[in-house]
């Protein structure tokens, strides 16, 4: 039966008010905004200055330790997705301030979680009981489900970006935590003790040796004192990459994939006076400026990068970098997880 357009919205109204009270919805109300042709974020493109969320972070060291906030952090949250702690919808990024003599307790959870050092230089992550010494600009790991402690014995605050999967965790509704008893993981290894056992494309071939790290994901330390000077070298005598610049991604050495199972990291150099050709891909991505000065394009917007900024695009966001200096990024995203979905795309313009 046919029915006039007036009649028609005044049923399906009627229709969706009776069955409302047992959860019930009509998809052809909803179906274009589900299924779009191409990602549409809600996430905005954003940057957040060091030196802002720094003094913000310092007044709240003031106020709460690292031990009662159990990790004291600013959360740098998506304008665009308020209310969720997500800097993109799947990914979390955070400042984390330890001051001198302060313990970050023993945790561990389902929550893949990478560090990059922004200020400081000395203070520790350690993972399963093995400190990782960290220096400016340096990624650490604390992979999903492997305790982790922090301390700082410097006399010098020390800050880090946090970058972990909370919103992809919580979308498989997989979160699991512990905590340990005591505040530090006894120690296991000497600090420094992977990087000499896994960090050089070798491994111990037997013994107690071969296996104190889980074999599919030995390394957890990347440091600035390795990767900028393969950077440097490879801007030094590579072709550059027209939509990228020079580029680096960090690898699992046990599989040669991703870093950690969700997320994908890696560093760029562009030489000064270089400008990316435009490029958009899937992964939403969270970007640090770890030297340089430059400007990142995203249509009308323009957004300014001085050294430490904090930026984030949005999936599918068409941009450009343009370095006025050489200018050298960190990047991570959720990359690996979209490519063991066959989720990622990118194109280049
Ligand atoms: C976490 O374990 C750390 O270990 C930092 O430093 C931030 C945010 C949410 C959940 C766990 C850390 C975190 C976190």
């Amino acid at each position: 039966m046919t029915s006039r357009p007036n009649d028609q919205r005044a049923r399906l109204e009627a229709l969706y008010a009776d069955m409302a009270p047992t959860s019930l919805t009509p998809l052809w109300e909803s179906l274009h905004a589900l299924v779009t042709p191409e990602p549409v974020s809600p996430a905005v493109p954003w940057r957040w200055t060091f030196g802002e969320v720094r003094d913000f972070l310092l007044r709240a060291g003031d106020i709460i330790s690292a031990e009662q906030a159990e990790r004291r952090v600013l959360i740098m949250e998506n304008p665009g997705i308020p209310g969720q702690s997500a800097i993109t919808p799947s990914l979390y990024a955070g400042l984390q301030l330890i001051l001198p003599g302060e313990v970050a307790p023993c945790h561990r959870h389902t929550q893949n979680a990478l560090r990059f050092v922004m200020e400081g230089s000395g203070a520790f992550t350690a993972l399963d009981g093995e400190k990782a010494v960290m220096e400016p600009f340096d990624l650490v790991l604390t992979p999903s489900g492997q305790w982790h402690d922090h301390g700082n014995q410097t006399d010098q605050p020390m800050i880090w970006l946090d970058g972990l999967d909370i919103p992809t965790v919580r979308l498989f509704d997989a979160s699991f935590a512990d905590r340990l008893d005591v505040a530090a993981h006894p120690e296991t290894a000497p600090p420094g003790d992977t990087l000499t056992r896994y960090g050089h494309n070798m491994r111990p071939l037997s013994g107690s040796a071969a296996d104190r790290r889980p074999a599919n994901r030995p390394l957890f330390h990347y440091r600035h004192a390795d990767w900028r000077p393969a950077l440097s070298a490879l801007a030094a005598s590579a072709d550059i990459d027209a939509h990228l610049g020079h580029a680096l991604e960090f690898l699992n050495p046990a599989d040669g994939g991703a870093v950690l199972s969700t997320i994908s990291a890696h560093v760029r150099q562009l030489p000064a006076g270089f400008e990316t050709r435009p490029r958009r891909s899937t992964d939403g991505t969270v970007f640090v400026v770890v030297d340089g000065e430059g400007t990142l394009l995203l249509g009308e917007k323009e957004l300014p990068l001085t050294p430490r900024d904090i930026v984030v695009v949005p999936s599918w966001t068409t941009h450009q970098f343009q370095a006025r200096s050489d200018l050298v990024l960190f990047a991570y995203s959720d990359k690996a997880s979209q490519q063991k979905l066959d989720l990622y795309r990118e194109q280049l313009l």
